[in-house]
């Protein structure tokens, strides 16, 4: 059997406050199993570096020098692939060290040390979210036994190991994104129980329903990971994945609860498909303590709602006082003007999203009727200062916000520009130059004062609760 290492290179501090369990790597690991290439060791840098306090977060970066070293010293392996997922926290920098939000320095040290400590024969390969984003940023320079794979590696990954065991020359960059390859599946039954054993957060565990979301929004850089078409996992396979995940939590002696996220770019396109996986959740008997999925905000019908509801998406339990469950649900709407919304790509207008609320109000309203909710909230997220936002297109959005009255407004003042996406080429000349420009973080310039007083002119006056850190403003009512 083939020596093939996987390490979760995820030591930033967000995974040190809300672990994220490494799909990626369960996946690309069953893919290897069931390739006949397994078993694959998984070396996730943070957990087996152990937990580190607030104040002690700075050793982490010389704790997993000292693992990687260790690790590579055990043997020649045959394979070495590395899961580059963040880059940023996607925030501009708001205080304290800028390594708390920009993170490929830390990257670079832990790929020269693997530089350094492999054995000259030892094949290594890159892949990842954020390798996916500026394969170039990690992989120029690096030795010719080094490749990389862009987006999903189950397919590719398994077929570039074969080739390199078999000796024959391999590419150094495979693109994947966009092949109609198997898409993984959770199988690794002692890590899932390890994350169990972690502080949980909305959503430690994921799973993916499918690749893609099929559209190509101007400061989106998921089409670079994922490709632009969608590849869907039959329903079935989900309903294994959730059962194998609920029998891990059902052996587990604490019962923390069962949450998880459907870590998909967009679960509910298609829709259809989205249903299909809740219907077929809901017939298995899967009931988690909480779901929830990133969403595109139109066409959300009753009948998504009812599913979402019977299988406690985005619900938890009420407040003390209050009792029962509630829900809160947010709506991604990103901008309430036709003319932003255009700009950025998006297929949807602000009267699709008012649609999509009122047959959310519609189903949660009937259940906090029935006493099966005890309360019901809603939430927008919204993303102001997008290169065209004016006075007329702020007014727009408050008016949507005006009349769906959600109990909540998150507001994004800054958008990233990421190599590759259409605010890039849009971008180019003005905000950067060479592609080199975009690996440290750049933001679309905003004048935050001028979109605050514009905001205080035209939302509500029900809105009377503003809390801001760095670029996010919480909104909230009073009434
Ligand atoms: C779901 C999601 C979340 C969820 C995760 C929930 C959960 N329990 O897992 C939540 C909301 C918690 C989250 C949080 C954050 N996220 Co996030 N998230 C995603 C999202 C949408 C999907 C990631 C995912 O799990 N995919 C499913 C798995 C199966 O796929 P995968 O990890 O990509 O792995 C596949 C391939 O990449 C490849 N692969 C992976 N590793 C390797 C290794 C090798 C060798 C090879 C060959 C291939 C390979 O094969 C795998 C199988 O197909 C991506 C965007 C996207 N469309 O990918 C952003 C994304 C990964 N997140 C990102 C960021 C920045 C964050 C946060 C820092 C945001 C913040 N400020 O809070 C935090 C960090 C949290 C942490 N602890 O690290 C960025 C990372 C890039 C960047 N810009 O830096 C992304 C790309 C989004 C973006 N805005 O650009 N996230
Ligand atoms: S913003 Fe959403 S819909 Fe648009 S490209 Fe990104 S993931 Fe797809």
């Amino acid at each position: 059997m083939p020596d093939i290492l996987l390490i979760d290179t995820n030591t930033t501090p967000f995974n040190e406050a809300f672990p994220v369990y490494p799909i990626g790597l369960d996946y690309l690991q069953g893919a290897f199993n069931d390739a006949d290439l397994g078993p694959v060791e998984i070396l996730d840098l943070t957990r087996a570096g152990g937990p580190l306090g607030r104040e002690a977060l700075s050793r982490r970066g010389g704790r997993s020098l000292d693992l990687i070293r260790q690790k590579l010293a055990e043997k020649p392996w045959d394979l070495v692939g590395l899961s580059l997922r963040n880059l940023d926290s996607t925030y501009p920098i708001l205080d304290g060290p800028a390594e708390l939000h920009y993170y490929l320095p830390q990257l670079s040290q832990y790929l020269d040390c693997v530089a350094t400590h492999a054995d000259p024969k030892t094949r290594v390969v890159l892949g990842g979210t954020g390798f996916s984003i500026m394969p170039e940023a990690f992989l120029a320079g690096r030795p010719a036994t080094w490749h990389g794979v862009v987006g999903p590696g189950e397919g590719a990954l398994v077929e570039l190991a074969r080739g390199i065991l078999a000796g024959s020359d391999q590419p150094r960059l495979i693109k994947a994104n966009g092949r109609d390859t198997a898409i993984g599946r959770l199988q690794n039954r002692a890590l899932l129980g390890a994350y169990l054993e972690l502080p949980q957060g909305e959503g430690s565990f994921g799973l993916r329903s499918k690749t893609g979301c099929g559209q190509a929004c101007g400061y989106c850089p998921y089409p670079l990971i994922n490709g632009p078409k969608q590849n869907l996992k039959d329903p079935g396979e989900v309903v294994e994945e959730l059962r194998l995940l609920s029998e891990v939590h059902a052996s587990h002696p604490a019962q923390p609860p069962l949450r998880f996220m459907f870590a998909d770019d967009i679960f509910n396109r298609p829709l259809d498909h989205a249903k299909a996986i809740l219907k077929a959740v809901l017939a298995a008997g899967i009931r988690p303590d909480s779901w929830h999925a990133y969403l595109d905000p139109s066409g959300l019908d009753r009948e998504f709602f009812e599913l979402a509801l019977a299988s406690q998406g985005w619900t938890r339990p009420g407040p003390e006082g209050l009792g029962g469950r509630v829900m809160f649900f947010p709506f991604d709407v990103e901008s309430g003007s036709d003319r932003i919304l255009r700009k950025l790509g998006k297929p949807y207008r602000a009267q699709d999203v008012l649609a999509g609320v009122e047959a959310w109000r519609e189903v949660s309203g009937a259940a906090v009727e029935r006493g099966e909710l005890a309360a019901a909230g809603l939430g927008f997220h919204l993303l102001l200062g997008y290169p065209g936002e004016d006075e007329a297109s702020i007014a727009e959005t408050c008016r949507l916000v005006n009349e769906a009255a959600p109990d909540q407004v998150a507001v994004q003042l800054a958008v990233r520009v990421y190599p590759g996406t259409p605010l890039a080429r849009q971008t180019q000349g003005q905000l950067w130059r060479r592609d080199e420009d975009l690996r440290q973080p750049v933001f679309a310039p905003i004048d935050e004062d001028q979109i605050m007083t514009w905001l205080r002119r035209h939302l509500d006056a029900a809105y009377d609760r503003l809390a801001r850190k760095g670029n996010m403003l919480l909104i909230g009512r009073g009434d």
